[in-house]
């Protein structure tokens, strides 16, 4: 049947008992796909007789239909025309994991991040009725993205507003992980509520909110009901702040969900249909790991495996080194919203229970309560994706940066995150930190680095941002002990590097040609005692290889693509690398001198040219009046990057090794 759908027409045309079958194949065709391709699982086969039911009450385009998050519309996306197309789904050129705009007519608004359906739904119910149109408004949101402030503030609006709209609310318990929170207690007491079936329904309640029927009457006999009602129904909170309240409707009975959906149309301003689904249904393993196959990578459908075995990942380093550093330190405190997971902290959430806070899709939140818990004398430790950073920016600044406070934010999936596509990928978080006084920036070039870091971090008692890539490390293995030798710039192992301005010891000298270097006498830090220039201290890069051609400043995940690239061409060229650890404050002592020395500057890093590492260092070029130099950055461009694989991506923008150093050798060769 799967292959006559082509478009909600043809759902339309079907009778119940054939959807039921469609919906049997639709969750087969997308467990083929998801496990080959990888993707969002178990949202998809929860909402399979909900999108059904939807697209045989409502007409897409005219009726707009926008969904919270969008990873859940892969049903949508079937149904409306994109049935092949699904075949290609998060791959480069192929369609997004997301609602797309200019993918679909039936996609009405792009999601991607949490909690904006309700809010641009009321945009458009507004701009409806101000344009006398007439089209029903619907957004479909699941209970985990309910905890997010901006639906709540759009609930808010919403109910008081008395717009005809209609929220379907997707309860499936279930955020990634177990939903959490007060707005979870109480949609768990609705939940136990008789379920809605179009016998049951209390129709005189609907009657009320329906035009033209004895409204005063039936008013006053309301009013007294409602106080009492409330002593008994939880479901009142929804209709005291302005909704009427549907539900709760089986979500996978397609009969009733229609019924309630036809319903809904005739009742007037804002309604809440309150739908309950399984996550995973209908796929035994996903119905029992949700969590697991909220979003999975490849994996094989007969025991749920994945098909490559993961890799140890940068989220998981962070998680063990902050257990170990948490178990030392009683004041280390972990926040997520939502992601335990994704950002590594399962563990943590183990040792550490009383320590570990899933404060729901909340990332404003995360930050505001992680400022107050610092001030308070704790040392909170909050990883969030790059891109979800975005939400907090406000309390970054105004709750942290201004106060100084030492809330230590770890930025996940920072760069390119890939199949998620433009609302997830990690680009823009080097330039808007970088914006934002008092903040210590830094990106480690491998895991151990990273480790270091967050050591550092919980020892500075500043605001620290932390940011790594989605993954593991680059294939390059950097030597523990390497650091810069060349004849001029020799440092044996027990030797300590004063970092502070190459200082020289009056004993004895080595001086390179930019560089001074004291040897044979230990030398301590202000923050650290530090091994060579392994350690990490505010400020301080690490001259990973002299060089007098060409300097290579690069930071995060680029450090290894700068090292090997300098190996690669070693014999024609004799190229300086910089770590620059560093964003902000940018170690603009060593790097000015560096670009002094060579003249030939290349920055590379995975974020947006805009603002990040490529702006530090041509204004760090032109505050120290460097003249004659030439530079080149390798960086994304001004523009949102879609969906591919990472490799894919740094070859389209020319972050490939292969294109950075052909770029090298033209720079280098050109008279
Ligand atoms: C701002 C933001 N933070 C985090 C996420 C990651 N995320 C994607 S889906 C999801 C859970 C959504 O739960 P729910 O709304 O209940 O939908 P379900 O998957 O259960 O259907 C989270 C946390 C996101 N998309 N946006």
């Amino acid at each position: 049947m799967l292959q006559e759908i082509n478009s909600p027409e043809d759902v339309k045309k079907l009778t119940i008992e054939q959807k039921k079958q469609l919906a049997q194949e639709i969750r087969e065709y997308i467990l083929q796909i998801v496990s080959e391709n990888g993707g969002h699982l178990a949202s998809n086969l929860g909402v399979v007789e909900l999108t059904l039911a939807i697209h045989s009450v409502f007409n897409v385009p005219t009726d707009k239909i926008i969904w919270d998050v969008g990873h859940q519309t892969y049903v949508h996306k079937i149904i409306t025309g994109r049935r092949e197309a699904l075949k290609t789904i998060r791959k480069l050129n192929g369609l997004a994991g997301f609602p797309k705009t200019n993918e679909s007519e039936a996609d009405c608004f792009n999601t991607g991040h949490s909690s904006t359906s309700i809010s641009v739904a009321l945009g458009m119910a507004r701009a409806r009725d101000l344009k006398n149109e007439k089209s029903n408004v619907i957004a479909v949101i699941g209970d985990g993205a309910l905890t997010g402030g901006m639906a709540i503030e759009a609930l808010n609006d919403v109910g008081y507003s008395k717009t005809n709209m209609t929220v379907i609310l997707n309860d499936n318990e279930m955020s990634i992980s177990p939903n959490i929170g007060g707005l979870n207690m109480f949609l768990s007491k609705l939940r136990t509520k008789k379920l809605y079936t179009k016998s049951n329904m209390s129709v005189k309640k609907i009657m009320l909110k329906i035009p033209g029927i004895g409204k005063p009457i039936v008013r006053v006999i309301q009013r007294v009901k409602r106080s009492l009602k409330q002593l008994i129904i939880p479901k009142m909170f929804f209709e005291d702040i302005g909704f009427t309240y549907l539900g709760p409707v089986d979500g996978h009975n397609i009969e009733e969900l229609e019924n309630i959906l036809k319903l809904s149309t005739q009742v007037q301003g804002p309604i809440l249909i309150h739908v309950l689904t399984k996550k995973g249904k209908g796929y035994e393993i996903a119905e029992k790991n949700p969590d697991k196959y909220h979003a999975t990578a490849p994996f094989n459908i007969e025991t749920g495996k994945p098909k490559k075995e993961k890799a140890k990942d940068y989220s998981k380093v962070f998680g063990e080194k902050l257990v170990e550093l948490a178990k030392n330190n009683e004041k280390i405190v972990a926040i997520t919203a939502s992601m335990k997971d994704g950002t590594g902290l399962a563990q943590f959430q183990k040792e550490f229970p009383d320590r570990f806070f899933d404060i729901g899709i909340a990332e404003q939140h995360a930050i505001g309560m992680a400022a107050g818990m610092a001030k308070a004398g704790m040392i909170p430790v909050v990883p969030i994706y790059s891109s979800f950073y975005q939400r907090a920016y406000d309390q970054v600044i105004h709750d942290v940066a201004i106060q100084k406070l030492p809330v230590i934010m770890c930025v996940d999936r920072a760069g390119i995150v890939g199949a998620d596509g433009e609302t997830h990928q990690g680009t823009l978080d080097l330039a808007f930190f970088r914006l934002v006084p008092n903040l210590n920036i830094l990106a480690p070039k491998d895991f151990k680095e990273l480790e270091d870091m967050l050591e550092f971090a919980v020892n500075l008692k500043e605001p620290v941002v932390i940011r790594y890539p989605r993954g593991g490390e680059e294939n390059y293995k950097f030597d523990s002990n390497q650091k810069a030798e060349t004849e001029s710039y020799k440092i044996d192992s027990n030797q300590k590097v004063e970092t502070e301005s190459y200082k020289i010891d009056s004993n004895q000298k080595v001086e390179a040609e930019s560089y001074k270097i004291e040897s044979n006498q230990k030398m301590e830090t202000e923050a650290h005692k530090s091994d060579l220039q392994q350690k990490i201290e505010k400020g301080k890069s690490e001259l990973l290889k002299e060089g007098k051609n060409l300097s290579i400043i690069a930071i995060g995940k680029m450090v290894a693509r700068a090292m090997q690239i300098a190996e690669e061409l070693k014999e024609k060229f004799d190229i300086e690398v910089i770590n620059a650890r560093f964003l902000k404050p940018l170690d603009a002592d060593l790097i000015s001198k560096s670009i002094n020395k060579t003249k030939k500057v290349i920055t590379i890093e995975d974020g947006t040219k805009i603002g990040g590492l490529a702006s530090a260092i041509d204004e760090l070029i032109v505050e120290k009046q460097i003249e004659n130099v030439k530079t080149k950055n390798f960086a994304y461009p001004d523009e949102f990057i879609k969906h591919g694989t990472v490799s894919e991506i740094e070859k389209i923008y020319g972050l490939d090794a292969e294109n950075i150093k052909n770029e090298i050798i033209k720079m280098l060769e050109a008279k």
